[in-house]
């Protein structure tokens, strides 16, 4: 089973990273001056030879991101590399995250209320790596309205206490990424995660946070809010530094940045009092992500909270925070990201 998913992670790397080659090749070609024109044609050709004998290049260059079929279990795998520390400030800086991997979305991820249509309405690109220490994503997300900053802090029908930072508050109330853990990679029945290092469900506001307050955004503690015990391991992980978060408004609007860096000791505990090292190589835990999209309330008629959007990069509609919804993360241990060259050797 595990040959089985590495051959097929690999495949899939591979035509990533073929997909990058062919689309610079075509920029290159647009970008060429007159005097260049030659050296244009040189690689219309490559592209040509690239397009007739690769059939993953061609497949994954035309075909356009597809909504999930209603029902659908989406079950994606990718892998964390050993890379640098990223400097948490709320800035994908040049370099600073090519030694990830990056994943993008989110028309093709899952919906839980309206579907996502237009990528200048909501889509995101997230990369993630680990050093030694830590777990750390970045997100660059576009919005096109950022609530409480281009909208009124307006509330939901359900809850007038949403902004309380309690128990009864809503965190993912507004613009808003989660990221849910099972480290153990197990489960029973269709239970969701436990709020402790084995398994859980965290918050990053673009707006709020248990740190800086209503205004200011960063973590806040996840799910289940209604166990007082996973509420408090959250907020020893928040106070502590276990989970760091930096938020940053896109200036200009229409987006945010969020880098996030998850300490495996506590969140990462494969077993009770043993928590992920990168010498022990390759271990996969499950994980999901949420895109939450906030804009006006007209926006959301008919939905939860009024919420215009929220995707999800595993599992199915009204279940996706089930373990058994999630994806897989492999952490590479101590192995770098391969290099486009290496993956061509490993093809057949
Ligand atoms: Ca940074
Ligand atoms: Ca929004």
């Amino acid at each position: 089973m595990v040959s089985i998913r590495t051959a097929s992670a690999k495949r899939l790397s591979f035509r990533r990273s073929t997909f990058i080659d062919c689309e610079g090749i075509v920029m290159n070609i647009r970008r060429s001056t007159q005097g260049g024109r030659r050296i244009a044609w040189a690689c219309l050709v490559g592209l040509s030879v690239l397009l007739v004998g690769g059939a993953g290049c061609r497949s994954v260059a035309i075909q356009k991101p597809e909504q999930p079929a209603p029902g659908a279990i989406r079950r994606p795998i990718t892998e964390s590399w050993y890379g640098s520390t990223p400097v948490l400030d709320g800035v994908v800086s040049s370099g600073e995250w090519s030694d990830a991997t990056r994943l993008t979305g989110v028309l093709d991820w899952v919906p839980e209320f309206s579907p996502v249509n237009r990528d200048n309405d909501l889509s995101v690109q997230v990369w993630v790596k680990h050093d030694r220490e830590r777990l750390h994503f970045a997100f660059s997300v576009t919005d096109d309205r950022i609530y409480g900053v281009d909208t009124p802090r307006w509330l939901p029908p359900e809850n007038p206490r949403a902004h309380d930072l309690t128990r009864e508050g809503f965190p993912w109330f507004g613009d808003e990424v989660e990221i849910l853990i099972n480290a153990r990679n197990r489960w029973i029945g269709n239970e969701s995660a436990e709020g402790n290092g084995g398994a859980w469900q965290m918050v990053c506001n673009a707006t709020k946070s248990r740190l800086g307050g209503v205004g200011v955004g960063g973590l806040l503690e996840g799910e289940p809010r209604s166990d007082s015990a996973a509420w408090d391991t959250y907020r020893q992980w928040i106070q502590s530094g276990a989970q760091r978060a930096a938020v940053r408004l896109h200036p200009g609007g229409r987006g945010y940045t969020i880098e996030w860096s998850i300490r495996f000791d506590p969140c990462l505990e494969l077993e009770p009092g043993r928590y992920y090292s990168v010498d022990q190589g390759e271990v996969a835990v499950g994980l999901n992500l949420a895109i939450g999209d906030l804009d006006l309330p007209r926006d959301g008629t008919g939905n939860y909270g009024l919420f215009h959007h929220e995707q999800w990069w595993a599992g199915a509609r009204g279940t996706r925070t089930q373990k058994d919804n999630f994806g897989t993360l492999r952490l590479m241990g101590t192995a770098g990201k391969p290099q486009p060259q290496d993956l061509n050797r490993a093809q057949p």
